[in-house]
């Protein structure tokens, strides 16, 4: 642990005592991993951070003592002994607190739990997004680790284009590139690689499956690695063999909505408003009916995280976010064309984290 790291993870959680001073509660519960890694730099599977007005405690389990002290930093660390949840609320006992949680991610049965085994004096208090709010806006170091992680995705799918042929089947395309993105440094995929060819690329999020791939066919290739935690995702769409002219076509007017909702980027605006750009170049191509989903998502440590850029999305976008810009069109029977990429939100407007080509490739 670097002092940086130390001093980086207790200035997140100072942000988030001042997020939390606004409301009526001693102390905040959070209980979503991602959100505990963000804080105190715990990656296993399993803890509970209770953040109070003055410390704050990780309880985790014995198989993570080790590595716990390693990795936390500006938490106290507990092993609990009789279960993370009782631990929680014998460390609340007969005080009297109010205790902020998120009711987004601790089930009926945890919360249950603490219930039982605090003094009686506990009160709930409903507050989601606390640490998301946070977590949305990235530092200098995690903005260059998601640079890395984008930059690793673009390279490993470059270099995969080329056992991209007729005859080989989706599940082997995207093992190779999962095998490529390890060796290169990343700790894994940051969600299950969609390798669909032809009338299956129509599936936005399709599953690799055994068909193999035909010539004369769209193929898309969506894929992201995670590189120390943070997460890449990118998506390419080819052709094998020569394209009909309607194909290119439509490839340029999904790269041209993509360009626009870049364009549109700049801290101030409405996440849906780049949303509504992307939408409104399509429409004037005829094909907006044929976009089905949103333009983008946050990335970060969670491969979908704050803001959401898509339709009714008031969040305004700051510098600092990292967001990805996606518009894809899927046609029943023919197939789907999406094109994606990592940005960044800079007082400049987009900076582009995904450097692998966009021209459509005929292979
Ligand atoms: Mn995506």
């Amino acid at each position: 642990l670097t002092p940086r790291e130390e001093s980086s993870n207790r200035s997140r959680i100072a942000r988030l005592r001042f997020a939390f001073s606004e409301l009526p509660a001693e102390a905040v519960l959070v209980t979503h991993l991602p959100n505990i890694l963000y804080l105190t730099g715990f990656t296993g599977s399993a803890g509970l951070l209770l953040v109070e007005r003055e410390g704050s405690v990780l309880f985790i389990d014995s198989r993570y003592t080790l590595q716990a002290r390693e990795e936390v930093s500006g938490a106290d660390v507990r092993t609990a002994k009789h279960g993370l949840l009782r631990a929680v609320a014998e460390r609340i006992g007969r005080r009297r607190v109010r205790l902020a949680y998120a009711p987004s991610q601790l089930t009926v049965a945890q919360k249950t739990a603490i219930e039982k085994h605090a003094g009686g004096r506990l009160r709930w208090v409903p507050a989601d997004h606390l640490v998301e709010r946070l977590r949305a806006i990235k530092d200098a170091e995690e903005l260059s680790l998601m640079g890395q992680a984008a930059r690793l995705s673009s390279r490993v799918l470059e270099q995969s284009l080329r056992i991209l042929r007729p005859g080989r089947r989706e599940t082997e395309v995207a093992a190779e590139l999962e095998l490529r993105m390890k060796r290169a440094g990343a700790e894994g995929p940051s969600f299950e690689t969609i390798v669909a060819g032809g009338p299956r690329s129509a599936w936005p999020h399709a599953r690799p499956s055994s068909n193999r791939l035909k010539k004369s066919e769209l193929v898309v290739l969506d894929q992201g690695a995670i590189l120390r935690s943070y997460c890449s995702d990118m998506t390419r769409t080819v052709y094998l063999g020569r394209s009909p002219r309607k194909i290119r076509e439509m490839y340029r007017a999904v790269l041209e909505a993509q360009a626009a909702a870049k364009a549109a980027v700049q801290p101030g605006v409405p996440a849906e408003k780049v949303d509504l750009v992307a939408r409104r170049v399509l429409k004037g191509y005829g094909l907006a009916k044929f976009f089905t989903h949103s333009t983008g998502h946050g990335l970060g440590l969670e491969v979908h995280e704050m803001p959401r850029i898509g339709r009714g999305e008031r969040t305004v976008l700051e510098a600092g976010m990292v967001i990805t810009i996606e518009p894809g069109i899927y046609i029943e029977g023919l197939g789907g064309i999406r094109i994606e990429d990592d940005v960044a939100v800079t007082a400049h407007g987009a900076q582009d984290l995904s450097t692998a080509s966009r021209e459509f490739l005929e292979l």
